[in-house]
């Protein structure tokens, strides 16, 4: 057969196909630019792009081998004639290939699925009286990269999962690298590290049938919980809104673990570190979050992503709970190695320190999101651990799963994790090793590097602070104050709203609900009883059980601590989603006057139109951002309806679901009619119709900033 002719479409030649053309550059010398008439790349990419350094990972305009061969084509393998087979000795084929079978590394072991940003961190100088780390001084401003996950979920899971959230910055200290690996709840689950593998494979999915996907609804999950009740505590958390925040921008963070610090003057002091979102901290409604996953799994990661690329950068004030470093450990009786136990705000108010702003999204996700490389024990002078269980096993392990998932022990060369002051470890050689060290002698003593490295005695030393050890016996035993699981338990429902209570009592009859095993129910519905007798109540009659006959009484001197609530105050809306529904009929100065009151506050408004295209005509025509099918209530905060519209199913939908979402909706002109199919009142809380289309949409985004219409909740 004549090789030229394609067997499926008779008469036409085999190369029947369009190709896409590329673009050719003309043949010049090594070295010399090619014609640069064709698509570019917009940004270099490379190393630099990390770190400031100048090592590029791209470099020049030709395509090459790894070895710098300019390759001609990259199409097609090299065969024995046109539909001949593929020639073993064809490297770019092999080379391609192989690369490609090797560009996954292991996810992390938990906290796989992350978002990260690059920001600065300005200290106030409050924190020099307790500390001598230099970038707590007055002034200082150091580089910082902050990563925040979900704990339980594969790398590809959704992002609004109910989970604890990880909260980890890197600073990138003069003294070093700090970082301060945390979550945005204030407590753990356990308190010793050795109980984390058992607590991590109950909440991963089940090893046979590997489901559920980031999910704590399940049977081994809740065994574990109900049978090991000191994770209670932790467990109320997961239970409540915090697990499921409406934005990465809108968590606290916390250290959980206790630090000690140490000033210029040798003093020491315990402290707990917090992380306060300018935003305020807001969550989604599980409802909202389950429709969230489906629409947009990315949710989280695009939400952070956009609002740095549109300018309203995320700001975090830094805060420490200061106490005195007591001989027991122990503040207000509440014992500072329990990382089970918080310390009220109102019992050690939280001192601002200074302030992260995150401004600069990443350039490659692999490089810097995934192979960032954290440790709570990359400490600078003025902070040291302390003997909490939890933070020592802490201690052993990030190093550990690095050797894993990054393949060896030289993974702080890696841009991301470089630190950005002089290094001279005396470490050599091993896997992926980048640096070509100079000298003969990386040990010490040495007299042929003439004694160099030399020894820092100075300042800036990292000097572990002479805490004295108190004479004991080894045993495997944790002290007799860890015992009390549920007093904080109780603390926490005690401190939250009735909207909030409400919520939490849903969730466990949602979590609990999708076990098969009852007694994995009744057991944790009789844990319930120890932290209040009207919760036990609720979520036993939501699962249709008995209310359980037990003797354990919740604990009766705890006072609660409103600090832990967050629904109250206004908050910033920057960066906040407003939809705004229009059609070819909406007058497009409507259309204009509530872009611009939106945007005018930092908003971004998004017009949803019935098809795509543009509303308008000329200069004042308007892009659709959004389509009937392509848009649902869950990515925006708010909703205003233009005039002209149309009823129908999907704005039903729309209306129904944001009014249920406690979202303030507005309306413009003869748009109030579309509230009558859903069963909406126009003098229902956070309806804002009757005004002009400015001055709905002013009263709209001045409710946005208690986050919700709560009164709505109410009805
Ligand atoms: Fe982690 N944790 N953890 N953890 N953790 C990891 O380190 C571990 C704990 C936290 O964005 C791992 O590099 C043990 C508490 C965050 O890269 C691993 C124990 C807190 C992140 C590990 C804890 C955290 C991790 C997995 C109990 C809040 C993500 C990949 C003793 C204060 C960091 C990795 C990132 C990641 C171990 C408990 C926060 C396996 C053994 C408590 C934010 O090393």
């Amino acid at each position: 057969m004549p090789s030229e002719e394609n067997p499926f479409i008779p008469g036409k030649p085999a190369s029947a196909t369009p190709e896409f053309e590329e673009p050719q550059c003309p043949q010049g010398p090594l070295g010399s630019k090619p014609d640069q008439s064709g698509p570019r790349p917009t940004t270099p990419t490379g190393a630099d792009s990390a770190d400031g350094q100048t090592e590029q990972a791209q470099q020049g305009e030709y395509h090459t081998t790894a070895q710098g061969g300019r390759l001609p084509d990259t199409n097609h393998s090299l065969k024995a004639g046109a539909r001949g087979p593929v020639l073993l000795q064809d490297h770019h084929l092999r080379e391609k290939i192989t690369h490609f079978d090797h560009e996954r590394i292991p996810e992390r072991v938990v906290h796989a699925r992350g978002a990260a940003a690059h920001g600065t961190f300005v200290s106030y100088g409050t924190a020099s009286t307790v500390t001598k780390a230099g970038f707590l001084q007055p002034e200082a401003e150091t580089e910082v990269f902050t990563r925040f996950s979900t704990v339980v979920g594969s790398r590809g899971s959704p992002d609004v999962a109910r989970d604890t959230r990880g909260f980890a910055t890197k600073f990138y200290t003069s003294e070093g690298v700090f970082d301060l690996v945390g979550n945005n709840f204030p407590v753990f689950f356990i308190q010793d590290a050795m109980k984390f593998p058992d607590i991590v494979h109950a909440a991963k999915p089940h090893p046979d049938r590997e489901i559920p996907q980031a999910q704590s609804a399940h049977d081994t999950f809740w065994d574990f919980v109900s049978l090991h009740t000191e994770a209670t505590h932790h467990t109320m958390w997961q239970m409540s809104d915090r697990a499921i925040p409406r934005s990465l921008r809108m968590m606290e963070g916390f250290g959980v673990n206790t630090f000690r610090l140490e000033n210029a003057a040798g003093e020491t002091s315990l402290v707990k570190f917090h992380w306060k979102p300018e935003n305020g901290v807001h969550s989604l409604l599980w409802e909202e979050a389950q429709l969230t996953n489906g629409f947009d799994p990315d949710f989280h990661r695009r939400d952070l992503a956009d609002a740095i690329e549109a300018g309203a950068y995320p700001r975090w004030e830094l805060g420490l709970q200061v106490m005195p470093d007591s001989e027991d450990e122990t503040f207000e009786g509440i014992d500072l190695l329990d990382p089970t136990k918080l310390i009220p705000e109102e019992l050690a108010p939280v001192t601002s320190v200074g302030m992260l702003t995150l401004d600069r999204n990443p350039e490659n996700y692999f490089a810097e999101t995934e192979q960032v490389a954290f440790h709570p024990g990359h400490l600078v002078p003025g902070i040291d651990v302390t003997n909490d269980p939890l933070l020592q096993g802490r201690l052993f392990s990030y190093l550990d799963t690095q050797m894993t998932r990054l393949g060896g022990p030289n993974f702080s060369e890696l841009p991301i994790n470089r630190p950005r002051c002089p290094v001279n470890d005396m470490f050599r050689d091993g896997m992926h090793q980048t640096a070509v060290h100079q000298g003969v002698a990386p040990y010490k003593p040495n007299s042929l590097d003439g004694g160099n490295p030399f020894s820092s005695k100075g300042e800036h030393a990292l000097i572990d602070v002479p805490q004295p050890v108190a004479e004991s016996v080894k045993e495997r035993r944790a002290s007799a104050s860890f015992d009390d699981h549920f007093s904080q338990a109780r603390l926490f429902w005690l401190s939250l709203t009735g909207i909030e209570r409400q919520h939490l009592a849903e969730a466990f009859i949602f979590e609990l609900g999708k076990c098969y095993e009852e007694t994995i129910r009744q057991r944790e519905v009789k844990n319930l009883a120890a932290i209040d007798r009207g919760l036990c109540e609720t979520v036993a009659e939501g699962l249709g059980l008995d209310v359980p006959q037990t003797t354990e009484q919740p604990a009766a001197d705890v006072t609660a601590s409103p600090a832990l609530s967050q629904i109250s105050g206004r908050w910033p809306v920057a960066g906040r989603k407003v939809g705004l529904v229009a059609s070819a009929n909406t007058p497009i100065e409507q259309i204009t006057v509530v872009r611009k009151a939106v945007g005018d506050v930092g908003m971004v408004p998004l017009l949803i139109a019935p098809r795509g295209g543009r509303l308008g005509e000329g200069n004042t025509a308007v892009a659709v951002e959004r389509t009937y099918s392509t848009m649902r209530s869950v990515e925006f905060d708010a909703v205003v309806l233009a005039g002209g519209i149309e009823t129908s199913t999907a704005i039903d939908v729309l209306i129904s679901e944001a009014w249920r979402h406690l979202k303030p909706i507005a309306t413009c002109d003869d748009a109030e009619h579309l509230l009558e199919e859903p069963g909406i009142g126009l003098d229902d809380p956070g309806i804002f119709c009757g005004g002009g289309p400015e001055e709905v949409t002013k009263q709209l985004i001045a409710a946005l900033a208690e986050h919700r219409t709560w009164a709505r909740a109410e009805m």
